[in-house]
């Protein structure tokens, strides 16, 4: 994958909203964010119809502005929403039955730890996403953050796979998560929360 696209790379489901997540995609897309992924999960979130027909409605704004679309962990959604790919964590599927599945397309894995980035088959991912790297209060299973410190630690042992941070991000602190050697930041609550969208994007 062009590694580019990791660079300002917008997460968001129903339940990080407060206004209307169409609305929010919009700006955030008019902002300048790189890539988009659809995580529809945890608690207010949606299920069966509703979530694909958000997923649906959100996908067609991506393919209307060329922004990628990725789906977490949902591989029955990749399909159908026509994803461009999927995200998924040490507990999800398998990234040999991704692969498998989906030769063609962007898989991204998270990996937060010596033993994960152990046991996980990095030569069939394009990209890792790594985190919490500061204190997140979005997701609620979140573990401890594991600082830039990690992200140095992934480019001093000489992985060069495309990397993008999550956990905590905004506007204030992206600049550090580049600096310690990813190529990108993954946000959700720096836009969801935001009252002025485009500015957010636009300084991070
Ligand atoms: N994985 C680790 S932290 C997190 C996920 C999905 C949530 C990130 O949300 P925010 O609002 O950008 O901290
Ligand atoms: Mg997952």
């Amino acid at each position: 994958m062009n590694e580019h696209l990791l660079r300002k790379y917008f997460i968001m489901g129903s339940q990080n909203c407060v206004n209307d997540p169409r609305d929010i995609l919009l700006k955030a897309i008019e902002a300048g964010i790189t890539m988009f992924q659809f995580r529809e999960k945890g608690s207010g979130s949606k299920n069966g119809n509703e979530k694909l027909k958000l997923g649906l409605e959100l996908r067609e704004i991506c393919k209307t502005y060329d922004i990628p679309f990725i789906v977490n962990d949902h591989v029955e959604l990749v399909n159908v929403l026509e994803a461009d790919g999927i995200h998924v964590g040490q507990d999800d599927v398998s990234v040999e039955k991704l692969r498998k599945q989906f030769p063609y397309k962007i898989i991204g894995l998270s990996i937060s730890n010596q033993d994960e980035l152990k046991r996980s088959p990095i030569n069939l991912v394009d990209y890792i996403g790594t985190g919490p790297i500061f204190g997140s209060k979005t997701k609620e299973d979140a573990k401890k953050p594991v600082g830039l410190e990690w992200i140095r630690s992934l480019r001093n042992q000489g992985l060069t796979l495309p990397i993008v941070g999550i956990g905590g991000i905004n506007e204030t602190n992206a600049q550090q998560v580049l600096e310690a050697g990813a190529n990108g930041v993954s946000v959700i609550s720096a836009i969801t929360k935001s009252n002025h969208i485009f500015e957010t994007v636009q300084k991070l």
